[in-house]
């Protein structure tokens, strides 16, 4: 795809925009010092940990979010994680989603389960926000090199396909997100073909890690993370953690990725965190951090190693990148 590339964001945004970076980072790693302890201080700092009357509370949900919480890593800001983002279907500009996402419309929204399913369903929003809620927080590692960590408030992915009762053909799960052409961008336009779709093996559906994000910080969805609810598969490149989710499918083939059809040279079907795989235009050896200065280590499958790994047992990485 000649147009994508001529204005593929990507190539440029590898470079960190210093406008946005590196403006608080002083106070901030003053304040918290990297230990698990200061996770939980965090919270409490950063405001009420739900706004979410569904959501559960109190001290064994700080021991597993912190459980889960990228070995003392803190989470990025509230104003951070809501105003760098990538969503195609409104802007390439980051420091714009924000703005521009404002037109999202999240009511009604519904998700239609199908496919290869017992029981094929659609689900209101209101349905997928009665589902037990959990504050999970993840590192969350763009391919384009930049990262966060986020709290997010959502329920595993296996929740919802255990009511639908996948059959024993099904061996992919495939995602779709909204496309209103009357307030979103033109394919032509940012690049990438609409609806953008995304995929993910069966047991990665099924991977206790893998989480449909209905918000953040407690609160719902903000629009430009992906409202009302969204994919978020923490051991994968970001573009793989779909937005606005209006349908699922279980499929018998490996379904078809927006940035795979894009540049199928550039972004493989598994897109797993590869400190030791680059992309064919920059290293993916470091990152950094939202709010840091200077780059850190990336680590095998963003962290998750012991977690996942064992689903790739005996693939080559390299090939199925
Ligand atoms: N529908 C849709 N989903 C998407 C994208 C997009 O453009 N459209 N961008 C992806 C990319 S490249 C990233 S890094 C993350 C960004 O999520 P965030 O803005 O919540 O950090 O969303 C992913 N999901
Ligand atoms: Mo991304």
């Amino acid at each position: 795809m000649a147009t994508s590339k001529a204005n593929n964001p990507k190539d440029s945004e590898v470079t960190p925009e210093e406008l946005f970076l590196g403006r608080r980072n002083f106070i901030r790693a003053g304040l918290f010092a990297g230990s698990v302890a200061a996770t939980s201080l965090a919270y409490k700092y950063f405001g009420p940990r739900s706004a979410n009357p569904e959501t559960a509370s109190g001290a064994a949900d700080v021991a597993s979010q912190t459980a889960v919480a990228a070995s003392g890593d803190q989470p990025n800001t509230f104003e951070e994680i809501t105003n760098y983002n990538n969503f195609y279907e409104f802007t390439t500009d980051k420091l714009a989603v924000a703005e521009e996402a404002k037109a999202l419309v999240t009511r009604p929204w519904t998700v239609e389960v199908g496919g290869l399913v017992q029981r094929p369903k659609t689900f209101d929003i209101d349905e997928l926000l009665r589902f037990p809620q959990e504050e999970r927080i993840y590192r969350f590692r763009c391919v384009e090199a930049w990262s966060m960590v986020i709290p997010w408030m959502g329920f595993p992915l296996a929740a919802l396909l255990a009511q639908v009762e996948p059959l024993g053909t099904a061996k992919y799960v495939a995602f779709e997100s909204l496309y209103d052409k009357s307030y979103m961008q033109t394919s032509w336009s940012a690049g990438i073909d609409f609806p953008y779709v995304e995929g993910l093996r069966l047991d990665e559906a099924m991977h206790p890690l893998t989480l449909l994000a209905t918000g953040l910080y407690g609160k719902q969805m903000p629009n430009q993370n992906g409202a009302p609810i969204r994919l978020v598969v923490p051991w994968k490149y970001g573009f793989k953690s779909i937005k606005s989710v209006v349908r699922i499918t279980l499929t018998d083939s490996e379904p078809p990725t927006t940035w795979n059809i894009a540049a199928p040279r550039e972004y493989g079907f598994y897109s797993n965190v590869n400190p030791n795989v680059n992309h064919p235009r920059w290293s993916q050896a470091k990152e950094r951090r939202i709010g840091e200065f200077s780059m850190r280590p990336t680590l095998m499958f963003n962290g998750y190693e012991q977690e996942v790994a064992s689903m790739y047992a005996g693939m080559d990485l390299r090939k199925n990148f």
